[in-house]
């Protein structure tokens, strides 16, 4: 059967978000869902703050053909499962960005969380575009300028929904995933990047 998806355009102050609610038919969210929560290697990271490391509060693994570190963290690079590989096709299909890697992250509750970021290292090119889906329960996901202060955007991501980020997103605005205290489902997220291996 043929899912008719729309797609919603949002325009930020230098950026471009790009986004799909219902991207995962219904009726494959729960066993994607089971077979991602399964079948992922899930690491415990830790970073290292003022001198102290510390384990960050959410469980991740790095699939792709490259190598990636982030914050201070360098992730074992897992080889595609068919699951990630047709999921990858799917999104690739709707936006028309390649991507060959993919950050799964495993948001125990309410209590998980990342904290203000840009997707931004080098090797992610000028312009990254970062492709997220998520899975499990609905967690928030919020936006702030850099510079302009009290500009902010937040939405609301639900099972099987997908966020495209674009143009300048990553350069001009910072994210994050607060945590949410009471919450008691699980969210699993997959942002699939395109790493440049030769810069
Ligand atoms: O879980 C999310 O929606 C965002 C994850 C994220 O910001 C990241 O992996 O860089």
């Amino acid at each position: 059967m043929l899912d008719l998806v729309s797609e919603e355009f949002i325009t930020l102050d230098g950026g471009q978000l790009r986004y799909w609610a219902g991207f995962i038919a219904a009726d494959r969210r729960r066993d994607l869902f089971a077979t991602l929560r399964s079948e992922s290697a899930w690491e415990q990271s830790r970073i290292r703050i003022a001198g102290r490391t510390i384990p960050i509060p959410r469980l991740n693994a790095w699939y792709g053909d490259a190598d990636y570190s982030y914050s201070g963290v360098t992730l074992q690079t897992r080889c595609w499962t068919p699951t990630l590989l047709s999921l990858k096709q799917q999104v690739e299909a709707a936006t028309g960005v390649m991507f060959n890697s993919a950050l799964l992250n495993l948001y125990r509750n309410g209590a998980d969380s990342v904290d203000w970021h840009s997707d931004d290292e080098p090797e992610l090119g000028s312009k990254p575009q970062v492709a997220s889906l998520s899975f499990g329960t609905v967690r928030r996901f919020e936006l702030k300028h850099r510079t302009i202060p009290n500009s902010r955007y937040r939405i609301d991501l639900p099972d099987g929904s997908l966020l495209l980020m674009a143009g300048e997103l990553q350069r001009h605005w910072q994210h994050r995933v607060p945590k949410q205290p009471g919450i008691d489902g699980e969210r699993i997220n997959i942002t699939f990047r395109k790493v440049h291996t030769n810069t």
